[in-house]
């Protein structure tokens, strides 16, 4: 059963001009790409899409840097595409990342982590709903 998932370019790789390597990661493991878009975050929209981190030590800083620059938001589709996902963009420390991994690639430090990729196939439904409407999914 194919799955969806949704991906975000964050500005640290938007700024580094790395958009096009990323989205090649994806492609070249399988992940079809079937929603695309740049889109630039408003403080209210970044606080919403990481509600469930605002307890966190370093919600505040997260919010700031989502709202740094443009992002370019992405939904891809494949077998497993979530767990895959996670696979391709590496730990969540870039330290920790494995070689060939987006992370390990082009992440700058534990928050400008190059990328964002939904967790469980729950939280993808409500992160692309969150960014796209069903009309700019597309299949092919
Ligand atoms: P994930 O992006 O790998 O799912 P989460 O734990 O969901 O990691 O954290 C969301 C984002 O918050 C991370 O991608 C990173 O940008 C930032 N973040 C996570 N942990 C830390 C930290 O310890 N210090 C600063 N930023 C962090
Ligand atoms: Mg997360």
């Amino acid at each position: 059963m194919p799955q969806k998932t949704l991906s975000i370019i964050k500005p640290d790789a938007v700024k580094k001009h790395v958009i096009g390597k990323i989205l090649q990661k994806f492609e070249e493991n399988g992940l079809k790409i079937i929603a695309l878009k740049m889109v630039h975050l408003k403080k209210e929209d970044a606080k919403k899409f990481y509600m469930v981190h605002k307890d966190k030590p370093f919600y505040e800083s997260l919010v700031e840097f989502m709202t740094s620059s443009p992002v370019v938001v992405q939904v891809l589709e494949g077998e497993n595409a979530v767990e895959k996902n996670r696979e391709i963009m590496g730990a969540t420390d870039f330290k920790k990342a494995k070689e060939g991994t987006i992370r390990k690639e082009f992440a700058t430090d534990i928050e400008k982590n190059a990328v964002h990729g939904s967790d469980s196939t729950q939280n993808a439904e409500i992160e692309i709903e969150f960014f796209f409407k069903k009309e700019n999914i597309f299949s092919y």
